[in-house]
């Protein structure tokens, strides 16, 4: 696909759409249909071709450790005075837009990359936000900047789409839009600023053209399995019996009248360790429950749920309790080129700290 000049193509259609898809609600559907028609084309190559999603929260604590970023897979830093990328599938690259460079990664803080967002707060932005445009923020001032930002080079620029760790990321922005939607009682809520004035479903998906995204409507990628969003997540739960098309048919002609009934009431992120132990500190700390309001429903875990460890190493492991880190800032430059409100990437900066003071406070000790 490089060879092809794919990487290129992308790059250059993201940087043309750039103000429209980025500090507005179609940030999310635009994403979604840009890195599915990249898988799209790899499938084109080679039918098993999938993008696979890489949840940085496992990595946020030490980031430049992260397995995703090692010889074998994406590669390390980028070497030498022009930081190119000269390890992994992409060691040596040369690509062309915006104009012929190698491959650039620099981190954030020289050889290693500032702790990106712990799960915990994911975890209650996922629960806790119930309108698309206060979700939007969150990912969009959280986990999404702090790894564009921590790798930097190509990444921290509208041309990122040059480094296959964007289509990764996006995945996984994906799945985390998907696993709020799970717990909405509609997948349909969409507002706030959009693309073309307020928010609407029946609103294009904003393309260039370089990549071509199709005639669909926002609305028509709202559900994944339905009209041509044909993927799912492996965390996704199994299809009841009456499932259109079954789980792994994917039914394009499927009408929005017949889609399956959302339930608001699934706790939707996390692991079930970190979710369990969420739990168990809500009835030490009531001030956690409006963070995890889903948690909160559910009352405290049972004993099956937290893998109890005995008396003496209860002791050990409160003693060794790692203190959850504070995540990067976005840096300014990052937030000036995105055109966002300063003032209020900073309120949610320190929204997201209050939230860890409280978790590191309390008895909760994070698996991560
Ligand atoms: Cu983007």
């Amino acid at each position: 696909m490089h060879q092809d000049g794919q990487f290129d193509r992308f790059a250059k259609s993201h940087d043309a759409v750039f103000d429209q898809v980025h500090g507005t609600s179609a940030f999310f559907p635009f994403h979604r249909r840009f890195v599915l028609e990249f898988e799209n084309i790899g499938r084109q190559i080679d039918p098993d071709f999938v993008v696979p999603y890489w949840d940085s929260t496992r990595d946020y604590r030490r980031p430049a450790d992260s397995p995703i970023l090692r010889g074998g897979t994406l590669g390390g830093n980028g070497q030498g005075p022009d930081a190119c990328v000269s390890d992994g599938i992409q060691g040596g690259w040369v690509v062309s837009f915006p104009n012929r460079h190698c491959l650039q990664r620099s981190f954030n803080q020289g050889n290693s990359i500032m702790p990106w967002i712990p799960a915990e707060v994911i975890s209650s932005f996922v629960q806790g936000d119930d309108d698309l445009a206060g979700f939007r923020e969150h990912i969009e001032f959280s986990i999404h900047g702090a790894v564009h930002l921590g790798l930097g080079g190509d990444a921290s620029t509208p041309f990122a789409p040059n480094d296959f760790f964007f289509y990764m990321h996006h995945a996984n922005i994906d799945r985390l839009w998907w696993l709020w939607q799970n717990g909405q009682n509609t997948p349909f809520k969409y507002n706030g600023p959009g693309a073309f004035g307020e928010a609407r479903l029946d609103d294009p998906i904003p393309q260039d053209h370089t990549v071509e995204l199709g005639h669909g409507s926002v609305k028509s990628v709202m559900v994944l399995g339905y009209n041509d969003i044909c993927y799912s997540y492996d965390s996704a739960p199994a299809p009841p019996n009456d499932y259109p098309g079954g789980s792994n048919t994917k039914s394009a002609n499927t009408t929005f009248a017949e889609l399956p009934i959302f339930s608001g009431s699934s706790v939707a992120a996390g692991n079930p360790l970190e979710l369990a132990r969420i739990r168990k500190a809500l009835n030490e700390q009531h001030m956690l429950r409006d963070y995890f309001p889903r948690s909160a429903l559910l009352g405290p875990p049972t004993r099956e749920e937290i893998a109890e460890p005995s008396d003496v190493s209860r002791c050990e492991c409160l003693k060794k309790k790692a203190r959850i880190l504070y995540p990067a800032r976005m840096s300014e430059s990052w937030i000036r080129m995105h055109g966002f409100n300063a003032e209020r990437v900073e309120q949610l900066y320190q929204e997201a700290c209050r939230l860890i003071d409280l978790l590191n406070n309390g008895t909760y000790i994070s698996p991560y």
